[in-house]
C-alpha cells in the first residue's frame, strides 16, 4: 500500500493519532500536498456512502472527519501564501444550523492564501452574526458562506439576504455539496464555487470587480 492510500485508509478509520505522520510520510515519499488532500477529500466521501448506507454512524462520522482535520494541520503550512499582499477582508463561516467545517476550512484557508484577511466565524452562524462581522472588521470586501445540508440551504438564502440587504456592497460566495450554481443565483449571491480552489479563484475575481 503506497503511503497516500495508507493516509486515506487511516482517515477513513479516524485514526487521528496516526493521520499526522502518515501525511508527514507521505510528503516525504514525494507526495504533493494537493493529492494528499484529494486523498482525504476521497475518504470522507466513502465515509459519507458508509454513513447514508447504514454501515456506520455520527460517531464514526465525527471521528473520520477529526482525522481528516489532523491531516490538514500538517498540509496547510505548505498550501498558505505568504500573506504579503492583502486583497481585503474575507469573512467565512458555516450557516446557521450546520455544523460541517473541513470544506469551510479548506475554502478559507485557500481564500486566505489568494491574498485576504480571514475572519472565520465557525459553524451554526447566524445571518446577523455575518452582518455583525463585517461592522466589526475592517475592510471587509467578501462574505464566504459554507451549507452542507440541504436542510440548511433555507440558512443560506436567509444569510445571503440578509448580508445583502445590509451591507450591499459586501460580495457574498456561496459554497457547499448541495449548492448549485443556479440555487446561488437564486438566492442573490455574488458568485458560487463548487471546491475551494475555484472559491479563492472566484473570491479574487469579486474583490476586483467594480
Ligand atoms: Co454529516 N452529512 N451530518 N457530519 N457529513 C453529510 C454532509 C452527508 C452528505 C452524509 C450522507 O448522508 N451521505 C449528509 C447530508 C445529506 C444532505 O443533507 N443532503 C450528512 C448528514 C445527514 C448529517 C447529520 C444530519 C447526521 C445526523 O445527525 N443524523 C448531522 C448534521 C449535523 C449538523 O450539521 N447540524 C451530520 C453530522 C456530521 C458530523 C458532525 C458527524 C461530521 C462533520 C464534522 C465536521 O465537519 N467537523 C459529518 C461529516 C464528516 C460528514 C461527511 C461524511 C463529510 C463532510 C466533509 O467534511 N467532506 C458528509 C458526506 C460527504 O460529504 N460526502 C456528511 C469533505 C469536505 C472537504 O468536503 O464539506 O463538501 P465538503 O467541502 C467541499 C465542497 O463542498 C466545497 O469545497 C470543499 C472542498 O473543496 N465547499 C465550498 C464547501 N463549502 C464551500 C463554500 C464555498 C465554496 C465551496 O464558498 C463559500
Amino acid at each position: 500500500m503506497s503511503k497516500i492510500e495508507e493516509v486515506k485508509a487511516k482517515v477513513e478509520a479516524g485514526k487521528s493519532k496516526l493521520v499526522p505522520g502518515l501525511v508527514q510520510e507521505a510528503l516525504d515519499s514525494g507526495a504533493t500536498p494537493a493529492e494528499i488532500l484529494q486523498a482525504m477529500v476521497d475518504s470522507m466521501s466513502v465515509v459519507g456512502e458508509k454513513f447514508s448506507s447504514g454501515e456506520i454512524f455520527v460517531p464514526e462520522m465525527l471521528i473520520a472527519a477529526k482525522a481528516m482535520s489532523k491531516g490538514v494541520d500538517v498540509l496547510k503550512p505548505l498550501m498558505v501564501g505568504d500573506g504579503s499582499t492583502s486583497l481585503g477582508t474575507c469573512v467565512i463561516g458555516t450557516v446557521a444550523g450546520d455544523l460541517h467545517d473541513i470544506g469551510k476550512n479548506l475554502v478559507a484557508m485557500m481564500i486566505e492564501s489568494a491574498g485576504f484577511d480571514m475572519v472565520d466565524l465557525g459553524v451554526d452562524v447566524p445571518a446577523d452574526g455575518f452582518v455583525q462581522a463585517i461592522k466589526n472588521n475592517t475592510n471587509v470586501k467578501l462574505v464566504a458562506c459554507s451549507g452542507l445540508l440541504t436542510t440548511t440551504m433555507p440558512s443560506l438564502k436567509e444569510a445571503v439576504q440578509t448580508i445583502k440587504a445590509a451591507c450591499p456592497e459586501v460580495k457574498v460566495i456561496v459554497g457547499g455539496a448541495p449548492v448549485t450554481p443556479e440555487y446561488a443565483a437564486e438566492i442573490g449571491a455574488d458568485g458560487y464555487a463548487p471546491d475551494a480552489g475555484s472559491a479563492a479563484v472566484k473570491a479574487k475575481e469579486l474583490a476586483s470587480a467594480k
